[in-house]
C-alpha cells in the first residue's frame, strides 16, 4: 500500500536526512519548512534519488491558519498522509532562567509544543477517517532530563514527550500508531541557532566528540515506521557513544 511520509522542519539536519532516506525506501514524500529555497534544492535532490517528485508546503508551524490552510489545499493524490514526522523544533539561548530573553522562550514554546499540536490537529482528521497512521514526534534527551541553562528548551521537550503520551491514547481506538524519539547531540545546525548564528560557540559543543548525525537518527526514525501493523514503538531513545547523559559527555 502507498506510503505518504510529511517531514516538518525538512530543510536540515534531521528532517532532511529522514526525507532522504525515506524517499530512498520509497515513500512518497511532503517536506516543510520556511526556508522555500533549501525545500526546492532538498526537491531536486529527492527527485534524483527516487524519481518521484515531493510536495513541497512552506509554511511555519507556529502559524495555526498557514498550517490548516496547507494541510485543507492538499491535491487529492497527498491527501492520505500515512506517517506524520513532527520534526520541526528549536533550541533558543543557553542561560540561566533569570537571564533568559522572552523572545527565545516564546519561539521553543510555539514551535516545540504548539506546532506539534497544530500540525497533529490538522493531519490528522483524514488518518481518523482512515483508520490507519503513524505519528512520530521528535523529543530529546532534553524532554528525558534536565540540564543547566536548558530550562524553557528542556520544559518543551518534556511537553513533547507528554503531549505524545497524551496523543497515543486518544488516537488509540483509531489504529494510529503514536510514537516519539529522543536523541542526545547530533550535529546539525541545531547548536548554532541555539547561539543565535554564532558558529564557533556551536562547533565547541561538539569539540573532542563524535556526536550523532542526522542519518543515525533517520535510520532509527525508519525502523519506527517500518514496523508491523500490530507493533509500535511508543519510545527510542538515541545517543552518541561518547554521551552518557545530557550532562555527561568524555572529550578526547
Ligand atoms: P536543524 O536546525 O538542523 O533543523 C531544524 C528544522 O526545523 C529546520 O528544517 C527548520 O527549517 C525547521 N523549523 C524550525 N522552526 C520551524 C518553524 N517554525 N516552522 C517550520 N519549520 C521550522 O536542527 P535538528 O535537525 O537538529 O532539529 C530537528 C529536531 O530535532 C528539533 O525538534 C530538535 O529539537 C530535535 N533534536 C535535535 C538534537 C540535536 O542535538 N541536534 C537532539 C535532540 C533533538 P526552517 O528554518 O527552514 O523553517
Ligand atoms: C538537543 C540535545 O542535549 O542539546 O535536544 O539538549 S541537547
Amino acid at each position: 500500500m502507498e506510503q505518504i511520509a510529511f517531514i516538518t522542519g525538512a530543510t536540515s539536519g534531521i528532517g532532511k536526512a529522514t526525507a532522504l532516506l525515506l524517499a530512498k525506501k520509497g515513500f512518497k514524500i511532503i517536506i516543510n519548512g520556511r526556508r522555500k529555497g533549501l525545500l526546492q534544492r532538498l526537491a531536486r535532490e529527492l527527485c534524483t534519488l527516487s524519481n518521484s517528485e515531493p510536495l513541497q508546503l512552506v509554511f511555519d508551524v507556529r502559524d495555526s491558519d498557514a498550517v490548516n490552510s496547507a494541510i485543507n489545499s492538499l491535491p487529492e493524490a497527498w491527501k492520505n498522509i500515512t506517517l506524520l514526522i513532527n520534526n520541526a523544533g528549536l533550541a533558543a539561548g543557553f542561560e540561566p532562567l533569570h537571564e533568559g530573553d522572552y523572545s527565545d522562550w516564546n519561539r521553543m514554546i510555539d514551535t516545540n509544543i504548539k506546532g506539534i499540536a497544530y500540525v497533529t490537529k490538522a493531519v490528522v482528521k483524514q488518518m481518523i477517517s482512515n483508520q490507519r497512521g503513524h505519528i512520530i514526534n521528535v523529543s530529546s534527551i532534553a524532554g528525558k532530563e534536565a540540564y543547566p541553562n536548558g530550562n524553557v528548551y528542556c520544559a518543551s521537550k518534556h511537553a513533547v514527550e507528554g503531549l505524545t503520551r497524551a496523543m497515543r491514547l486518544d488516537f488509540l481506538k483509531y489504529n494510529i500508531k503514536v510514537g516519539s524519539i529522543a536523541p542526545g547531540m547530533v550535529n546539525t545546525e541545531f547548536s548554532t541557532v541555539r547561539f543565535h548564528g554564532d558558529k564557533n560557540r556551536a562547533d565547541d559543543v561538539y569539540t573532542g566528540m563524535q556526536p550523532l548525525l542526522a542519518e543515525d537518527v533517520a535510520e532509527a526514525i525508519l525502523f519506527m515506521a517500518t514496523r508491523p501493523p500490530h507493533v509500535n514503538i511508543d519510545d527510542m531513545l538515541i545517543m552518541p557513544t561518547a554521551q552518557g547523559s545530557a550532562r555527561d559527555v568524555f572529550r578526547k
